[in-house]
């Protein structure tokens, strides 16, 4: 439509307009979703998207975009409408198919399905600590590539954050750790629009916010969030500000130009109505029909915004080719950071036959083997480094003096670490791990869970993965925890036997691409079993082998993982001597092991086979599918306690004795 239907509204507020009258628009035709949102942010949206943000939509996966963050996902039309404009693979017809079936624009926004949408997001909080790990990818990646000649990496981090964000816990978390390496180029925009689902924030928030940020090493602002020129004064100082994160409270009103729902968590999460869509129209000067209106100045702007922002990646292009013409070898890492390619052969590390080594050591063993293999490999632990055993050998720490370090210290800060990861995983350009005991997994679950959603190849490494952790008690005994992560869709989940499978582990974890590895761990000192004897840790590949009693018929199974495949073996081996035809599978990894074909599983569990006996030590759950009603499991399905490891292995059934009384009670049932 042209501009005469438009009055005499200025040109910055009528692309704030078309963000609302789509969203409101969209929402309707869904006859679901969340209009108040994206009316309120419009105005920031449009000053970020006409102004600064460094986008190319002729390629999205620019390696220096600026990363733009919707934290608060529910104002999904918010992305979508600006992604349109901006001339991103997002038609009038996928706006127009809004939370439908195979759509390009589903009700909150997913990585993989939108072209420019950066990350799922939706769950409060996530957005925005997802975003602190994205804005350090950048530091650590600006600090190995950047050169006096030419600035390979520079973008900025902005995301866009509701009153949910901020109340939410990781986002205290993640927020803390931004401001204490003082990551600059992060910009959060604040929609204080004092309004949530059930009502005002007056209810239920009354903290200082601002004052909380300030405190937390953030540098703070406040601005009128329908103020197009405050807006971008603002957002020129934040991005001036060279050692603090930013924080600009905008504040807004949810549903604006709606008569009757502005300021009104009506306008939440629910459709206007026609009629308030009539009226909002009406009141916003723009014409009632047609829905999914654009006028044709707004197209035009865009259509030259994105000629000048593909100038600019090209730009970027020619940077890169000077690198490689004088700084080949700068070059070239460029190359293996941003493809994360794992070679062929990976120099993991072996170990010796019949030594007591825990997992968790023979893991840090792996980290160090392919350190100098595989330099975009970082990570680190919350606080647990020396236990959880990840830290690199240079004993270099990333703080916002030195970010050429490899090891991060999260600090006490599980769920940030973990959507630090995911932030991290999706920037591109570094491997990162996260690791801490398995029993605190359940304290960034929500992260981990979207690590798999998200399909990012996150590596989580949980030491102390039982109650053989010992004397500290129950609240540090993981009982449930396993199971629980092997009912993530998405994850793998390997629970390495001995150190070889360990370092099997690690391979698995390292080669996956499309999808997160949790290594459970143990404390303990386990026996590295003689490969000479029983088949290669190789064999962790398949998910589960056969350990010990490979004939066709074998009389009953021993299934174990962990800590418990030594056990089990002990009480296989006993069993054979004694004539029976006892099988031990080592199943390190339940995930992998489903994804044989049938024919592999039936040879490791003959169907045929009904006497089962699982040895873990947690719930029974995961194993239901292979124990049947006849299997038996030697497992925990209550807390565990504090006492040595011995008298726990004693007490709850983990010795050789007892898993031979089980067995023998199957065997003759
Ligand atoms: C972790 C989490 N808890 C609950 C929800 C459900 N939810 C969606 S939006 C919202 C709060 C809405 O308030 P605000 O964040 O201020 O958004 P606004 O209403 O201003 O759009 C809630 C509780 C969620 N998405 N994520
Ligand atoms: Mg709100």
């Amino acid at each position: 439509m042209t501009n005469d239907a438009f009055g005499d509204t200025p040109f910055p507020v009528r692309v704030a307009n078309t963000i609302r009258t789509l969203s409101m628009d969209a929402v309707q035709k869904a006859n679901s979703g969340h209009p108040g949102a994206p009316m309120g942010m419009a105005d920031i949206a449009t000053v970020l998207i006409t102004r600064f943000l460094k986008v190319s939509p002729d390629r999205p996966d620019w390696p220096d975009r600026d990363r733009l963050v919707l934290s608060a996902g529910h104002a999904s039309m918010l992305l979508y409408s600006s992604l349109h404009l901006m001339g991103f693979d997002v038609t009038l017809e996928d706006i127009r198919s809004f939370r439908q079936w195979g759509s390009k624009t589903p009700g909150h926004p997913e990585v993989h399905v939108t072209p420019g949408v950066e990350m799922t997001a939706g769950p409060l909080g996530q957005g925005i600590s997802t975003a602190v790990g994205m804005a350090l990818s950048e530091r650590m990646l600006a600090e190995r590539f950047n050169r006096d000649e030419r600035t390979i990496v520079d973008h900025f981090t902005y995301v866009l954050a509701s009153d949910g964000d901020m109340m939410e816990g990781v986002q205290a978390e993640a927020i803390s750790l931004a401001g204490h390496l003082g990551l600059s180029k992060l910009i959060v925009y604040y929609d204080a629009n004092r309004i949530t689902i059930d009502g005002t924030t007056d209810l239920t928030f009354s903290e200082d916010v601002a004052a909380r940020y300030e405190a937390s090493g953030w540098h703070v602002q406040h601005v009128d969030g329908h103020d197009h020129d405050a807006i971008e004064a603002a957002t020129v100082v934040a991005r001036e500000d060279s050692d603090k994160p930013s924080l600009i409270v905008c504040r807004t009103h949810i549903g604006y130009g709606s008569p009757g729902k502005q300021d009104s968590s009506s306008s939440h999460g629910a459709p206007l109505g026609e009629d308030e869509i009539r009226a909002t129209k009406e009141k916003l000067g723009w014409p009632v029909e047609p829905a999914f209106l654009v006028p044709d100045d707004v197209y035009e702007f865009f259509g030259s915004r994105r000629a000048v922002l593909t100038r600019e990646s090209e730009w970027w292009d020619r940077k890169l080719g000077d690198m490689e013409q004088e700084d080949p070898a700068l070059f070239a890492d460029w190359q293996q950071f941003m493809s994360g390619k794992i070679p062929a052969e990976l120099p993991l590390p072996t170990f010796e036959a019949g030594k007591s080594i825990a997992t968790r050591k023979a893991s840090h063993a792996c980290i160090l083997g392919v350190a100098d293999t595989l330099p975009f490999l970082v990570g680190g632990s919350a606080d647990l480094a020396g236990s959880n055993k990840t830290d690199f050998a240079d004993g270099r720490l990333v703080s916002r003096e030195d970010f050429s370090a490899r090891t991060i210290r999260f600090g006490i800060r599980e769920h940030a670490m973990a959507a630090m990861c995911n932030g991290m995983a999706l920037h591109g350009g570094l491997r990162p791990f996260a690791s801490t005991f398995l029993v605190f997994s359940d304290y960034m679950r929500p992260s981990i869970r979207l690590s798999a959603l998200m399909e990012l190849p996150v590596i989580y490494v949980f030491t102390h993965d039982s109650i053989f952790v010992g004397e500290d008690g129950p609240t540090h005994q993981p009982i449930e925890h396993v199971a629980v992560l092997r009912a993530i869709p998405n994850l793998t989940v390997i629970r390495p036997g001995d150190a070889a499978e360990t370092a099997a582990a690690w391979e698995i974890a390292l080669r996956r691409k499309d999808g997160p590895t949790a290594l459970i761990l143990t404390r303990q000192g386990l026996p590295v079993l003689d490969r000479e004897k029983f088949p290669g840790a190789c064999k962790v590949a398949r998910g589960g082998y056969v350990l010990l009693g490979e004939e066709a018929d074998p009389e009953i199974l021993l299934l174990a993982s962990g800590s418990e495949v030594a056990l089990a073996l002990a009480a296989g081996e006993t069993l054979r001597a004694d004539g029976v035809r006892a099988r031990v599978i080592s199943l390190p990894s339940l995930e992998v092991f489903e994804q044989q074909p049938e024919s592999y599983r039936d040879t490791v569990l003959p169907p045929t086979c009904t006497k089962r006996v699982a040895v873990e030590a947690g719930l029974r759950l995961s194993f239901d599918h292979y124990l049947g009603s006849s299997g038996r499991h030697v497992g925990m399905d209550r807390f565990g306690a504090s006492a040595p490891a011995a008298d726990l292995a004693r007490e709850f059934g983990f010795t050789v004795e007892n898993v031979l009384e089980v067995a023998k009670a199957v065997l003759d049932a």
